[in-house]
């Protein structure tokens, strides 16, 4: 052996034995079984309890989209408690009550309190896999309920295993998210100065407008003229939320994609495959399919019928972070660009999305995961850390988060009396 190489056995050698020498306790399997007070052999990971709680929280304006205006924002935030010790957090959130998709805040809730959680109860929160099996044998749909549940899966064994969720998904390739934000205000000087605003704060250059509510051709000039104010210093993209009629649509989305607007979605209703087909054969600017995709089998079709060039990826449309990679992949292997979506939640499903997001290869529409930024309410002992255009994913095991306690009380829906609380407006 040459002294180079002696040298290296005996550095690598020497290493691997301090790692050895700093494993004093001998190794302790978290998984191991336990006997509960009633004797009952259990595992460690064992699901003790679930809770959900409905949150209503303002919003720093409201926000029209072509189905509803938001006052408001209402959370289901879930709590996942393990014979361990461990909890794991998630969120379900959906807009304007069942005005956006077929589940509301009270229909989760119900729905994870008297369906979901007497199949979860006693199972290994450990295996997530094992435990979103045994929903998805039981339960249809409801796919912004399993995305809560399995965020908080995820959380509970990234927080167990030392890992953020990223790391349980595979691995992240990237560390932070570039992030658009939604102007609808409805008003085209109110959206034009928003707009402005934010560029200088460098919170977003990608700007997404919300139309569809208004007559098509006053609609089309509010976009026009933001797009002409803004130029080349932003990305600028519509959402019509199904409001047009196929007709409409074909002469819109011409004229959108001939004044710069990048990227339209969701210009007809879900149920309209076949135009959308069309739509996306002949517009100038590439058609995103959003409210199209309610499952991953969805998607699946979406993309072998060619009805959109780019998907927009919900973990709540699709039943959580790990059933959201499905729909990326099939996006994938059909060469369909992806966009990481919301449905305006609060910080703990943003989070939930972020760290599927940071795993995909290729995500070359950014994100919207703006939703924190709407609401003037926290109910996190951090805040999202949202800097120079992207939101920075949390490295610190499981989603990263934590609750504060004392706002959640304050904010909870089924509280005795917000007058006893000691909760204060963050700036
Ligand atoms: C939607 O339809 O995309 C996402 C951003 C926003 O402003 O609204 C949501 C819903
Ligand atoms: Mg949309």
């Amino acid at each position: 052996m040459n002294t180079f190489k002696l040298l290296n056995t005996f550095k690598v050698s020497s290493q691997t034995n301090s790692i050895l020498a700093s494993r004093k306790k001998p190794y302790q399997n978290p998984f191991q079984n336990f006997k509960n007070l009633t004797g009952i052999d259990m595992r460690a990971t064992a699901i003790e309890s679930i809770e959900t709680i409905i949150v209503d929280l303002p919003t720093i304006r409201p926000h029209k989209l072509a189905m509803h205006t938001m006052q408001n924002q209402t959370l289901v935030i879930i709590r996942v408690r393990c014979a361990d010790g461990i909890e794991g957090i998630g969120e379900s959130t959906t807009i304007g009550g069942l005005a956006y998709g077929n589940e509301s805040p009270d229909s989760i809730k119900t729905n994870i309190d008297t369906h979901f959680a007497p199949l979860l109860l006693g199972q290994d929160s450990g295996n997530v896999n094992a435990a979103m099996l045994r929903l998805e044998r039981s339960i249809r749909g409801n796919t912004f309920a399993k995305s809560g549940i399995e965020s908080a899966l995820l959380d509970a064994q990234g927080k167990r295993l030392g890992l953020p969720v990223s790391e349980l998904l595979g691995g992240r390739v990237r560390d932070a998210l570039s992030v658009a934000w939604t102007l609808a205000s409805g008003d085209t000087a109110k959206d034009i100065a928003e707009a402005e605003q934010m560029l200088d704060l460098r919170r977003h250059r990608i700007f997404k407008l919300k139309i569809g509510a208004g007559e098509v051709n006053r609609d089309l000039a509010h976009v026009i003229a933001i797009k002409k104010a803004l130029g080349d210093r932003a990305s600028v993209r519509v959402d019509v939320n199904q409001a047009w009629d196929e007709a409409v649509a074909l002469r819109a989305c011409r004229i959108l994609g001939s004044n710069g607007i990048d990227l339209i979605e969701q210009p007809i209703s879900r149920n309209n495959r076949a135009g959308m087909v069309r739509l996306n054969t002949v517009s100038p600017a590439p058609i995103m399919a959003d409210e199209s995709i309610e499952c991953v089998e969805d998607a699946f079709n979406l993309a072998r019928e060619g009805a959109a060039s780019v998907f927009a990826l919900k973990i709540a449309k699709n039943g959580g972070p790990r059933a959201v990679l499905r729909t990326a992949a099939i996006a994938e292997a059909a060469g369909i660009g992806l966009y990481g979506g919301t449905m305006l939640e609060g910080g703990i499903g943003t989070l939930a999305s972020a760290h599927a997001f940071v795993t995909l290869n290729t995500l070359g529409w950014d994100t919207e995961l703006f939703g924190p930024l709407l609401l003037t309410e926290d109910i996190l002992s951090e805040p999202l850390v949202y800097r120079d255009f992207q939101l920075h994913v949390p490295q610190t095991p499981g989603l990263g988060l934590s609750l504060d306690e004392e706002r959640l009380a304050f904010f909870r829906r089924d509280k005795v009396s917000r007058t006893t609380s000691t909760a204060v407006h963050r700036a």
